[in-house]
C-alpha cells in the first residue's frame, strides 16, 4: 500500500524552450526559493477554503484622512485599521488564532501578533507585528514603515518573521478585487486585502454609493468552518465600520 503522505505527483515536465524562440534564463532569487518552497508545503497540505466577502469603509478612510490632514509623523494607511479590526474579530473567534501540532492538539494564542506580507526585490517576507492588540493604529503604522523598508533594503531575521498568528497579505495599494492567498502555516487562516473602490448599493430600496473594500479570506478547513469564516468576515466589516473604536 502507497504512503498516504506520498503525493504521487508526476515529475516536473522538462522543456527545451528554445527550440519555440528567444529565451533568457535566470536562477530564481534564493529567498523566492525558499519561500517557494513553504508555500508549495503549504498549498498541498492545508484543505484550503476560500471566501469573499466585503466591508464598508467609508468611515474608516474618512476618519484616516483627516488624521493624516494633521500632518502626522507616520501617516495613517488603511492597513493598520485592518489590523486593528483583525485583532477585534480574533478575540471572538479563537480558532483562527490558534495551530493544529500535528499531534492532534490545537493550540490557541492568548496573543495577537500579526503577520504582514511585504513584497521586496528578492521575494515576499513576511515580517510580524507583535502585541497588536496593546498597540494604537499609529504605533502599528510606524513599526510597519520600519519593518517593511527593512525587509526591502537588508531583509530580515528568522525572529522577525517568527511567531504570528494571522497574516494580512495587502494589494490595496495595486488593484484587484479579489485573490486566493496561501496560509502561512502553521497559522490557520490568512486575510487578502484588495482595491477599496466606490460601488454602487441598494439600502431601503434605493442605490446608494459606498466605499468598499474586497475580503479574500483563507482558511484551514480542519480547523475552522464555513460557517465561522462567513461569521468571521461579518465582524471583521462591523470593526472596520466603527474606526473610532480601532483608534485606541
Ligand atoms: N484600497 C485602496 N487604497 C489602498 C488600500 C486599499 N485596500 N490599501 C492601501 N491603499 C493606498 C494607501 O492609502 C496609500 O495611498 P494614499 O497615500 O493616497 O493614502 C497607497 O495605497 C500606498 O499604500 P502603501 O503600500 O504605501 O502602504 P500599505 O500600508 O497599504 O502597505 C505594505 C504596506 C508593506 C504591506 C505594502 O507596501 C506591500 O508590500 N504590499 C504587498 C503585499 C504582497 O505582495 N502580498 C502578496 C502576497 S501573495 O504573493
Amino acid at each position: 500500500m502507497s504512503d498516504p503522505n506520498d503525493l504521487n505527483l508526476a515529475p516536473w515536465p522538462r522543456d527545451d524552450f528554445s527550440t519555440y524562440g528567444e529565451v533568457e534564463i535566470k536562477p530564481v532569487p534564493r529567498i523566492q526559493q525558499l519561500v517557494g518552497s513553504f508555500l508549495g508545503r503549504n498549498w498541498v497540505r492545508i484543505p484550503h477554503v476560500f471566501h469573499q466577502d466585503d466591508a464598508n469603509i467609508g468611515a474608516m478612510d474618512e476618519l484616516r484622512k483627516s488624521l493624516n490632514s494633521n500632518k502626522p509623523e507616520t501617516k495613517l494607511t488603511p492597513l493598520p485599521f485592518f489590523i486593528k479590526a483583525l485583532v477585534e474579530t480574533l478575540k471572538e473567534f479563537p480558532q483562527f488564532n490558534a495551530s493544529l501540532d500535528g499531534e492532534g492538539n490545537i493550540i490557541f494564542k492568548k496573543y495577537f501578533h500579526i503577520g504582514v506580507a511585504v513584497d521586496t526585490p528578492g521575494g515576499l517576507l513576511v515580517p510580524v507585528i507583535r502585541e497588536c492588540d496593546k498597540k494604537t493604529v499609529y504605533q502599528i503604522a510606524s513599526e510597519l514603515k520600519a519593518i517593511s523598508e527593512k525587509a526591502r533594503t537588508k531583509g530580515l531575521s528568522t525572529a522577525e518573521m517568527a511567531g504570528g498568528c494571522m497574516t494580512i497579505s495587502s494589494l490595496g495599494h495595486i488593484g484587484g478585487t479579489g485573490f486566493t492567498p496561501i496560509i502561512n502555516a502553521p497559522q490557520t487562516a490568512i486575510l487578502g486585502i484588495t482595491k477599496a473602490e466606490w460601488k454602487p448599493v441598494v439600502k431601503n430600496g434605493e442605490v446608494i454609493t459606498e466605499y468598499r473594500v474586497p475580503l479574500s479570506l483563507s482558511y484551514d478547513h480542519r480547523v475552522i468552518n464555513g460557517a465561522d469564516a462567513a461569521k468571521f468576515c461579518v465582524k471583521l466589516a462591523q470593526c472596520l465600520a466603527d474606526p473610532e473604536a480601532l483608534i485606541g
